[in-house]
């Protein structure tokens, strides 16, 4: 395939700071924890860290609520030790990608207390203030009905200046009035240019189609209104002026530093041509995005956390239409199944029964690691790890999303007994937590994470569990992906880049796909030969399937490339959770 640019073959490793490595032995990951680990990540194979928010913060939303883009939570370390890590990663190589959280930013950052001081504030108008309405009665009313992300009204009461403000996410987390040229202008000076002067090469932009809000504010059409959590989330989204913004984002925040890779969260965009507007290479945007499409398969529609049925093939569906959407573009697209926001992928997706767990992650990273697009690896998911126990009680859960949802339907239900369970049973199947639990080093005190009293509680399974136990087990999930990785860039050309077809739709065990050359590809050497064309089969299933073998397979002898069972495969059997790849030709 022709010169690409460096972020298309990229593998990504995200750290989340809290949860990765404590240096200080205070309970909380640091970044001198995470510099401490870089030769673990490296020897994985990654080219790129996205780091989670490290800067000043109240922590209401574990970071996502930045009250000083130019400086760093204090219990995280110091701009200093960002300067070493910054230089530790290129050293070794890498790169390294920060979090760019610029739809809004905590109630404590000084911006947000001036404009909140007074209504003729020079900054007022950097944020979004409404005045009340008052209904027949006389009653005080919000602007309009949207509900937050988070639970409650958008609006929040500002009692000093008698007016509302706007929040899609926690009150603590106003949003910005991008509309405004000067808030724009510092926020670019702030949030980008800082870091990008400090040799970050390149961020994830958070809640990237959001910046830019409706004209008006309308009523969301609510159909259930005895329903507190109704939010208008697709409202949020792909504003009037979203483009205007993000060109002028790039070309005057990042162009000036050069190759600057940028990757964005886009929730809620199902419109092809949409999606292009965002990651077409002609628009001059954003280089890909993260779509949810995947990991939002059984996630309740009115609210995240009542899961509603699915099956394999609403996952095929979700990834296949990437796969083959990108194709005869000059778009790119990610590969992921986890991040600090999504429940993990082998719980959600596969088995983390104890006999199927190591199977499953090993056949999840199969998938992963032969679609087309930048592959993001997020922390434990390499060493297969799974969702916490659903015997764990609320209490153990941080998350301010988990805890407004097990509010909201404690109020909702007046803590009916059988609601309130069914409640915890959608927050141990989706909730937020399951990616924050302490990464699992070893299998001493709190899985060698912290000497201190970890923030949030270590899985129970970390003795099972753990970098240590892996890292010489050639049949682990850790040596699984690593392996994966040198074998996805051996064959980048049908793995990065391949055309995918995928066959046998209805079976909701198996998902079968190929990857082939594009006209324009030279074939990597395989082992032997040539391959320019591969053939996946993967058993979603606890039970023995026979391969799929699809028609234009069938006239060429399969070659055994690689198998989620080392050593040995049974025939064209396919063991519970094994994947397989061939060459077909
Ligand atoms: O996520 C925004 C987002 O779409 C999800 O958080 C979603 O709103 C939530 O999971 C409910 O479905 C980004 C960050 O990834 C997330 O961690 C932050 O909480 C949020 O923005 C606010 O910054």
């Amino acid at each position: 395939v022709s010169h690409q640019p460096w972020w298309k073959e990229a593998v990504v490793y995200q750290v989340y700071p809290a949860s990765f490595k404590d240096s200080k032995g205070d309970g909380i990951g640091d970044i001198q924890g995470l510099v401490s680990k870089l030769d673990y990540i490296k020897d994985l194979g990654v080219d790129v860290v996205w780091l989670s928010p490290m800067f000043k913060s109240p922590q209401v939303d574990m970071g996502y609520d930045i009250s000083d883009y130019e400086d760093v939570h204090e219990p995280f370390g110091n701009l200093a030790d960002m300067d070493e890590l910054i230089d530790a990663l290129h050293q070794r190589g890498m790169k390294l990608i920060l979090d760019l959280v610029i739809n809004h930013c905590s109630d404590q950052h000084a911006w947000f207390q001036e404009s909140r001081s007074s209504r003729d504030n020079p900054k007022r108008d950097w944020y979004i203030w409404r005045p009340p309405t008052y209904d027949s009665k006389g009653n005080r009313q919000p602007p309009n009905n949207w509900r937050a992300s988070f639970g409650g009204s958008v609006w929040e009461w500002d009692q000093r200046t008698e007016e509302y403000y706007l929040h899609y996410f926690a009150k603590e987390q106003p949003d910005f009035n991008w509309d405004n040229a000067e808030t724009r202008k510092a926020i670019y000076n702030s949030a980008i240019r800082f870091w990008l002067d400090k040799g970050v090469d390149g961020f994830r932009v958070d809640t990237v189609n959001k910046y830019s809000k409706p004209a008006e504010f309308p009523d969301a059409p609510i159909t259930d209104p005895s329903s507190p959590w109704q939010f208008a989330y697709p409202l949020f989204c792909n504003g009037p002026r979203i483009h205007e913004y993000l060109k002028e984002m790039v070309r005057e925040a990042m162009d000036p530093y050069g190759d600057v890779m940028t990757v964005g969260e886009l929730p809620c965009t199902p419109d092809a041509k949409e999606i292009l507007r965002y990651v077409s290479a002609r628009e001059h945007e954003l280089n890909m995005v993260f779509h949810f499409d995947m990991v939002y398969t059984g996630m309740g529609t009115i609210r995240k956390y009542i899961p509603e049925p699915f099956d394999l093939r609403d996952v095929k569906t979700a990834l296949a239409k990437w796969q083959c959407f990108i194709q005869d573009t000059d778009m790119w697209t990610t590969s992921f199944a986890e991040n600090h926001d999504s429940a993990r992928s082998i719980s959600r997706f596969a088995s983390d029964a104890p006999e199927y767990r190591a199977q499953s992650s090993k056949m999840l990273a199969l998938m992963l690691t032969t679609l087309t697009g930048t592959l993001f690896i997020y922390q434990g998911q390499e060493i297969g790890m799974v969702n916490i126990p659903r015997d764990w009680p609320l209490e153990e859960y941080k998350d301010l999303e988990t805890r407004n949802f097990f509010a909201l339907m404690k109020e909702k239900t007046k803590n009916d007994p059988k609601e309130m369970s069914a409640a915890m049973d959608g927050i141990a199947y989706l909730a937020r937590d399951h990616a924050r639990t302490p990464m699992q080093w070893n299998d001493s005190l709190n899985a060698g994470f912290s000497v201190g009293n970890p923030w949030m509680r270590v899985h129970d399974n970390y003795r099972e569990i753990n970098v240590e136990k892996q890292i010489n087990d050639d049949t682990s999930p850790l040596q699984f992906w690593k392996r994966l990785l040198r074998f996805r860039k051996t064959h980048k050309n049908l793995f990065i880049y391949g055309r995918f077809t995928e066959y046998d739709h209805e079976n909701t065990a198996l998902f079968t796909y190929t990857k082939s050359l594009d006209d324009n590809a030279n074939p990597s050497l395989g082992e032997t030969k040539e391959v320019k064309k591969a053939l996946v089969c993967l058993n979603f299933s606890g039970v023995r399937q026979k391969i799929f073998l699809p028609e234009d397979c069938q006239s060429h002898t399969l070659e055994l490339a690689i198998s989620t069972n080392i050593g040995r495969v049974d025939g064209d059997n396919l063991e519970p959770y094994e994947g397989r790849v061939y060459w077909t030709q």
